[in-house]
């Protein structure tokens, strides 16, 4: 029981509130959320840290009508919390139930779906130039952290915000971290302002005081806008978003609710594009989070009192077991140097990163520059390895073609969290790569069925392999171990297991169900081989050909997307080649696979075992 956050459905109610209530329902909203998020696991640190930016934009703008727009969204379960969605809070990230996103099928208050970073002050704009052509009066904003704006998405958004006329505002979360802590040019230059505080609120102060005083207080502080550089300079210092066109305005305390509002208001006031730069603690009011607020960006279950978390974490998973490997290797190969995209915890690079730092590139939320840098790295005579989750490595489509293929440069992509995800949902599942890597000229892909696999991939492609080569593993440690399983070989698939009927050509951990449906259908009395793909492009005519005169029927499984996969190209193939044999498909029919848990997605997607060998029964019995 709440006494304020009980009573708050939506915005407006969060309106009729006095800065006394407003400090205790932040309270009380932090408390909900630890409480819930500690039985759901979801990303904690990043919406602990703007409760009273969230309570502030409600009371400065106008919701529904008044659009704002939260970059990656995964800071918004305040926004959740307060806009009617407490009572389904429970069921955060489970499937069936609220994603841990904004989505606007779920709310009148989630305007625009996000999930990938650096998206937000695009987004807006269009919102705003969308309001001035249809001539109606409702304000905009996006809120971007500093990490986010590591992307260059964002300067792209910047750049071209800045001459507009009519209000348009962006709001900085700056709490100095990514996941990790921020790197680059931009946070360097965001810890400067922070350090001159003092100096860039006598300016924004100077600033609300002429626009103050009306009739003559906008004009002069256009005049003084205008002025030319130099002299203009010793007026006034400005900020990089100054002089991109942006009012400026901060930093301020992303905690003082008074303060908040007030400039927001402000900001609301003044006609063109302004960036209102606020300082918000990641993981503020749970001591663990703010202790070590990279840990509790995305959190499990965990209990409250401790911060411990309630299930025991994996020692092996696929990430830190190609962490691993990476780092035997880079003693071998002193070419070998690894790339990040924020995420160097995540991809299992920490370790790399601490031993060969000089070897070891962060390049920020910046996927579509960390491509075109690794080409620019093997140009310069390096082995660059890439790590990236598969649903952010979509963000480099044409650097992946124009920079790396269209050259074929020999560059290692080690595609982390291939397939099903889960609990992030449809902008984090990992089920688009197959195809357009397949698509791409030169370009081979890999998928390992285990760790073993993964580090004789990881090996061959780092040091034999020419050309551009992806390899593509899952979340979590799901491994097919078969017996006597030679090594790898590029383009040479490996029979897992004898049979007669049909042949399931498995692609990466799908080895897995491929066997469980296998041991499924002895109990009707059919006798099925198991093909561990290995390689999924190029496929090789020859084996695909020798398989379909041998088997009656073919079966492909793959965790990927039908359309441009491993399946559609085994049946190019037998197309080609005048085949008759029975081909199977098994991949994700609905390219959208929504969020919950990874068992229970495969299952709907029937890519678990069972469905597998329905499929196969009624494609064999009719
Ligand atoms: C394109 C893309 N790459 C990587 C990620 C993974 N990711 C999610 S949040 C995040 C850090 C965002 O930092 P910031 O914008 O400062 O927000 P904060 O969590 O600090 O509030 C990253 C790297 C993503 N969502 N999108």
């Amino acid at each position: 029981m709440y006494d304020i956050l009980d009573k708050i459905n939506c915005p407006a109610d969060v309106k009729q509130l006095s800065f006394d209530e407003l400090k205790r329902l932040a309270e009380e909203v932090r408390h909900f959320m630890i409480d819930t998020v500690s039985l759901t696991g979801g990303h904690l640190a990043s919406s602990l840290g703007v409760v009273e930016l969230t309570l502030a934009i409600y009371q400065a703008f106008d919701l529904p009508q008044d659009k704002i727009v939260w970059d990656v969204g995964h800071q918004t379960y305040a926004h959740k919390i307060l806009t009617g969605r407490k009572e389904q809070f429970h069921t955060l990230r489970q499937y069936g139930g609220l994603s841990g996103f904004p989505k606007a099928e779920e709310s009148e208050y989630d305007v625009f779906n996000t999930g990938h970073s650096s998206t937000s002050i695009s987004a807006a704009l269009g919102l705003c130039e969308a309001r001035n052509l249809s001539g109606e009066g409702h304000y905009v904003a996006a809120v971007i952290g500093d990490g986010a704006l590591t992307g260059g998405m964002a300067y792209e958004a910047l750049n071209d915000a800045g001459p507009i006329k009519k209000n348009f505002i962006v709001i900085l979360n700056d709490n100095e971290m990514s996941i990790s802590k921020n790197v680059g040019g931009i946070s360097t230059y965001l810890t400067k302002i922070r350090s001159k505080p003092g100096y860039y609120k006598m300016k924004a102060r100077m600033e609300r005081i002429l626009l103050g005083i009306p009739g003559i207080g906008r004009p002069i502080l256009g005049a003084l806008k205008k002025l030319k550089d130099n002299f203009r300079h010793l007026l006034t210092s400005t900020t990089i978003f100054e002089d991109l066109g942006f009012t400026y305005f901060g930093p301020i305390d992303g905690h003082d609710m008074k303060l908040l509002r007030y400039v927001l208001e402000s900001a609301k006031r003044i006609q063109g594009p302004v960036l209102v730069h606020v300082l918000t603690k990641k993981g503020k009011g749970y001591r663990f989070a703010e202790e070590s607020p990279a840990e509790y960006h995305g959190i499990n279950r965990f209990d409250i009192e401790s911060g411990m978390p309630k299930s025991s974490s994996q020692t092996e998973n696929y990430s830190l077991a190609f962490g691993k490997e990476l780092v035997s290797l880079a003693e071998e190969v002193p070419s070998l140097c690894a790339i990040s995209a924020a995420m160097p915890i995540g991809t299992g690079l920490s370790d790399f990163a601490e031993k060969y730092p000089e070897r070891f590139f962060d390049a920020g939320i910046a996927e579509q520059h960390a491509v075109t840098f690794a080409a620019g790295l093997s140009k310069g005579g390096y082995t660059p390895v890439f790590a990236v989750y598969s649903s952010f490595l979509q963000r480099a489509y044409d650097q992946l073609l124009h920079d790396v293929c269209l050259q074929n440069l020999h560059i290692v992509f080690c595609v982390d969290r291939a397939g099903i995800v889960g609990e992030d949902g449809e902008t984090h599942q990992g089920v688009y790569d197959i195809s357009f890597l397949s698509a791409m000229p030169n370009m081979t892909v890999l998928a390992p069925a285990n760790f073993t696999e993964l580090g004789q991939m990881l090996r061959y492609a780092a040091t034999e392999h020419q050309g551009p080569i992806a390899i593509r593993y899952p979340r979590g440690s799901k491994q097919a171990v078969t017996e006597n399983a030679p090594e790898f070989k590029l383009g040479v698939p490996h029979l897992a297991a004898n049979g007669k009927d049909a042949c399931i050509l498995a692609a990466g951990t799908m080895l897995k169900q491929a066997l469980e449906a296998k041991e499924l259908l002895e109990n009707e009395g059919l006798d099925i081989a198991v093909l561990n793909l290995r390689t999924l492009s190029p496929l090789d005519e020859e084996t695909v050909r020798g398989l379909a005169e041998t088997y009656p029927l073919l079966v492909s499984l793959e965790d990927g997307v039908r359309r441009g996969g491993v399946g559609e190209a085994v049946a190019s193939i037998l197309t080609r080649t005048n085949q008759t044999a029975k081909l199977l498909i098994k991949a994700h029919e609905n390219p959208v696979v929504p969020h919950g848990a990874p068992a229970l997605l495969y299952e709907k997607c029937r890519l678990d075992a069972r469905s597998v060998a329905d499929d196969i029964l009624k494609k064999l019995r009719g």
